[in-house]
């Protein structure tokens, strides 16, 4: 597993409980070969050991989870590449798109899968985080493979998982809903909730969705384009008291993800003449205060 974080540590201690091991890869060298992982929700907290090791060790992957920021997959990846075979199977679990195809281009006959997951975690500290909303995680295969055998492990609880056999639709649909709050969350340094509270807000959310819709239509994602609206303001009500992971980026001074979130939307956008003023005012703004 690389990347540490807040869904580097809730997945590996989901997997560790489903009794897999996991061996966290770092990559400043660690001084021990083992630490904790801790884990607190509104009513426990609860720690357990994992192994450690040196993304520059020299043992071979067995697997590889990929849990870091998306700007981040690509050198993550990198950093192992001496470990790795072209058997061996890697899970990218960033947020947004369009961070996946260099990696398909760096291991071309490797399994590689996307998760996407709406489990809401946010980190403590070194490997402490607080686990503050149960969600579901879908995994599906970036080459059309059918689920493999260790997919046992992930589809059993705690962590659930479910097998998606259009695993791009399912990240777009999570893309689409990221587009509507995060960047505005991230600017007006918001709580999700407020986003449907503020009515000049709440019309900022519409005019993102309408644009978002006709994106997802021109896609070829059509579900996504019905269901855009109501699937945010869904999102919006269920995590009111939530910061957006874009929020908190730019509350921690790191570089956000807006590239391969609304980035990557108005990409799209360009490609298929579809027109997405209101978002490419967004990516502006938050390239502009971003790290
Ligand atoms: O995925 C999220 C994020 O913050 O990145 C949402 C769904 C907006 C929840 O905060």
């Amino acid at each position: 597993m690389l990347g540490a974080g807040a869904m580097g540590c809730l997945f590996s201690q989901q997997l560790i409980s489903a009794g897999c091991s996991v061996t966290l890869l770092l990559r400043n060298s660690p001084d021990t070969a083992a630490g904790n992982i801790r884990i607190d929700t509104h009513n426990s907290s609860r720690q357990l050991p994992v192994k450690l090791d040196a993304a520059t060790g020299q043992e071979p992957l067995d697997k590889l989870l990929i849990c870091t920021k998306a700007p981040d997959v690509h050198s993550a990846m990198r950093s192992v590449l001496h470990r790795i075979t072209p058997a061996t199977p890697v899970v990218l679990a960033a947020n947004g798109m369009g961070f996946a195809q260099a990696v398909l281009e760096l291991l071309p006959s490797n399994p590689v899968y996307c998760c996407t997951t709406t489990e809401g975690a946010y980190r403590l500290g070194t490997r402490h985080i607080r686990h503050a909303g149960r969600g579901i995680t879908r995994l599906g295969s970036l080459r059309n493979e059918q689920a493999p055998g260790w997919f046992a492990d992930w589809a059993a609880p705690p962590l659930s998982c479910v097998w998606e056999s259009d695993i791009n639709a399912a990240m777009w649909h999570k893309l689409a809903i990221n587009c509507a709050i995060n960047p505005l969350t991230a600017l007006h340094r918001c709580h999700n909730g407020e986003l449907g509270r503020d009515p000049v807000l709440r019309s900022q959310v519409n005019t993102l969705c309408d644009e978002i819709a006709a994106v997802s239509h021109a896609c070829g994602y059509t579900e996504t384009a019905v269901t855009v609206h109501s699937a945010v303001a869904a999102v919006i009500a269920d995590t009111a008291e939530n910061r957006s992971s874009m929020l908190q980026d730019v509350e921690a001074g790191r570089t956000t993800e807006i590239d391969f979130i609304t980035g990557f939307l108005v990409r799209e956008a360009e490609r298929l003449n579809v027109n997405t003023p209101a978002n490419r005012a967004l990516l502006e703004e938050v390239t502009q205060i971003d790290h």
